[in-house]
């Protein structure tokens, strides 16, 4: 681990323009399950994710959305972003020109204080009304969800995150391509890159991409490019070590 990790430190002191494209594994340390993981929610079925996130399910059965969203809210209050949220924001705040596109749907880049981030797949930064399109933040649409099963609005539209579900169109697509294309290197963390149009996204890079991610992704590297089977956070503690970044807690 301590040769990738002088590798990718070598990389990054020779870049500027760094994008970071990062999925659920970025976030599994503070205790939100990704999908595909051991302890993702496919391979654990705690929740049906199949059915939760598929926009004709939440048609005719919103409780299951809801039921999911109660369960990850009441979490995020006391949730804290991970080493690899906070290095990412660190490496900005050092004097780099720093995008995160992520998968995620929940608000840990922000929250370690990344500036521009792009969540391709929405987040919970806000919620919806799907008939009148009034909007609250999270803090009004959590304690809806303790109050019930499912939020309705005054205009009788069920109430839902603004995050993008199967059969959905995606987000900042635009954006997320032109920083992949237009940086010195991507950054692809955490992701099995499963999910499309995202797991597209790094074919567009014009310079080395650096993959960490426990177990196996649908990527096919070029020369150029580092990949590594690892967790983020003990990696990217001694990239910050290499580098000589500090990254607060
Ligand atoms: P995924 O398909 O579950 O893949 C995650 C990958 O990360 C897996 O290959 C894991 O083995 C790997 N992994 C888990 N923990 C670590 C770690 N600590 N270090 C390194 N690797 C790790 O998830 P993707 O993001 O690729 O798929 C995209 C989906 C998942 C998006 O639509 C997300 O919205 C959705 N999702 C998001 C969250 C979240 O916001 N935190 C949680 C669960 C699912």
């Amino acid at each position: 681990m301590e040769q990738a990790a002088a590798s990718i430190a070598s990389l990054l002191q020779n870049a500027r323009h760094v994008t970071a494209l990062t999925g659920a594994g970025i976030s599994t340390a503070a205790g939100i399950p990704d999908f595909r993981g051991p302890n993702g929610l496919y391979t654990t079925g705690a929740y049906d994710a199949e059915r939760v996130f598929d926009c004709r399910y939440f048609a005719k059965h919103p409780e299951l959305l809801s039921a999911f969203s109660r369960d990850l809210l009441r979490m995020v209050s006391a949730l804290q972003p991970c080493f690899t949220h906070r290095f990412l924001a660190a490496l900005e705040r050092s004097g780099y020109d720093v995008i995160v596109v992520t998968q995620n749907i929940d608000p840990l880049h922000q929250l370690a204080g990344s500036r521009c981030v792009y969540p391709v797949h929405g987040s919970y930064a806000e919620a919806y009304c799907v008939r009148c399109h009034n909007r609250w933040p999270t803090a009004e649409y959590a304690n809806m969800l303790e109050r019930a099963d499912v939020p309705v609005c005054a205009c009788g539209g069920v109430i839902r995150p603004d995050i993008v579900m199967f059969g959905e169109a995606v987000k900042y697509m635009p954006e997320a391509q032109a920083a992949v294309s237009d940086s010195d290197m991507l950054l692809v963390l955490g992701t099995s890159l499963t999910v499309y149009p995202a797991a597209a996204l790094p074919s567009l890079a014009q310079g080395p991409v650096i993959l960490v991610n426990k177990g196996p992704t649908g990527y096919y590297p070029k020369p150029d490019d580092i990949c590594v089977d690892a967790y983020l956070d003990p990696l990217f503690r001694q990239v910050a070590v290499q580098m000589g970044l500090d990254v607060p807690d």
